[in-house]
């Protein structure tokens, strides 16, 4: 399988997270997917290429341009409106009963973008993330192409950023994005299938009210977890997406037997569904000793994730998520890809 990779990741590195009231080293870093990428080289998974620029076209198809023109703008406002060169947080949400108005001031600005205080922006935020992006549009071409299946190894990560909001380390969608250039370059229907530990609230918003590209997503109950406010199982779709949402919320620590019998349900409904092509918001963050989440997956239970995927037959393309065990997120993440590997 192709691995697609860039350099590029590393121009983002967050210094800190917010966690129980502190500040702490940042979980998502650029050794994640250093380690993943040295694990495909280990394993002889395949080549591993650069990524083509795609330029800003494809983002557009997904986020909204006032968006886009904020993310891109932002760490140049902040370091001339605060003359800080820490990380740039918002310090203000527009919950309920607040406007809806984008403030003129960078600190209004990140506050009505964000949904979280867990996207900080960098001064190479903004490079990293569309290169992220390009990744993931280079595994997607290589798949419309023809290709069986690929791996687009993107960092900073992508489906907790909404059309037009970032959060959760995320701030261009990455799979949605590839899933609208699948839809662009011709498929009918698109099945995104997020199995990172997190609730895909950026993918499932930006695809709610469309027909034509399915959503499943397998997660922490958000009674108990992050994002907390969305993957609800009665979140089925809107309009013409009425049917086309699936949500299959699990209580922390939920294992592999269980986990599974979900993904089974869930692969029951793409194979009704027919897409013509598959993304897989693949986050390892399930995994039983990841730092900051709450499932209880084991290393080779991945193998049988993959080929339960493979088991769809539909041209496959992987996306890198979540995953914070870093001394096991390339033997976790690999293990999807050759476990997809030997059952296709
Ligand atoms: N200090 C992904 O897995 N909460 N994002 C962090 C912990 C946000 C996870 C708070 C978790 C986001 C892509
Ligand atoms: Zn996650």
């Amino acid at each position: 399988m192709l691995t697609v990779y860039s350099e590029d990741h590393k121009k983002h590195a967050a210094k800190y997270e917010l966690t129980f009231g502190q500040f702490v080293p940042a979980h998502e870093k650029p050794e994640r997917a250093e380690m993943v990428l040295q694990r495909v080289r280990a394993v002889g998974l395949g080549e591993v290429v650069a990524p083509v620029e795609f330029g800003p076209a494809p983002r557009a198809r997904v986020h909204s341009e006032a968006f886009l023109a904020f993310l891109e703008s932002a760490w140049a406002r902040w370091a001339e409106e605060t003359g800080s060169d820490a990380d740039a947080l918002p310090e203000a949400w527009p919950t309920r009963g607040l406007r809806q108005i984008e403030p003129e001031t960078i600190l209004g600005k990140l506050s009505y973008y964000s949904i979280d205080a867990a996207a900080p922006i960098t001064a190479g935020t903004w490079e990293a993330a569309c290169a992220s992006a390009n990744v993931a549009l280079t595994g997607q071409r290589h798949v419309a192409e023809g290709a069986r299946a690929a791996f687009s190894l993107c960092r900073p990560p992508g489906h907790h950023a909404a059309a037009d909001t970032i959060g959760g380390y995320c701030y261009l969608n990455n799979a949605a994005i590839a899933a609208q250039a699948f839809r662009d370059g011709g498929a009918g229907r698109v099945a995104v299938l997020d199995v990172d530990y997190h609730h895909g609230n950026g993918t499932q918003g930006i695809f709610y009210d469309r027909a034509d590209v399915q959503f499943l997503s397998l997660h922490g109950d958000p009674r108990q977890e992050y994002p907390y406010f969305l993957g609800y199982a009665d979140e089925t779709g809107t309009g013409e997406g009425a049917g086309a949402n699936h949500n299959y919320p699990m209580r922390w620590g939920t294992g592999w037997e269980p986990y599974r019998e979900a993904l089974e349900d869930a692969c029951g409904k793409i194979a009704a569904y027919g897409p013509d092509a598959l993304v897989i918001s693949l986050g390892v963050d399930t995994f039983k000793d990841d730092p900051i989440s709450k499932f209880r997956l084991e290393s080779e239970t991945y193998l049988e994730m993959g080929a339960m995927i493979a088991g769809l037959d539909r041209p496959t393309l992987f996306v890198m998520e979540g995953g914070y065990a870093v001394e096991a997120i390339g033997i976790n993440t690999v293990n999807v890809l050759t476990g997809f590997e030997g059952a296709a």
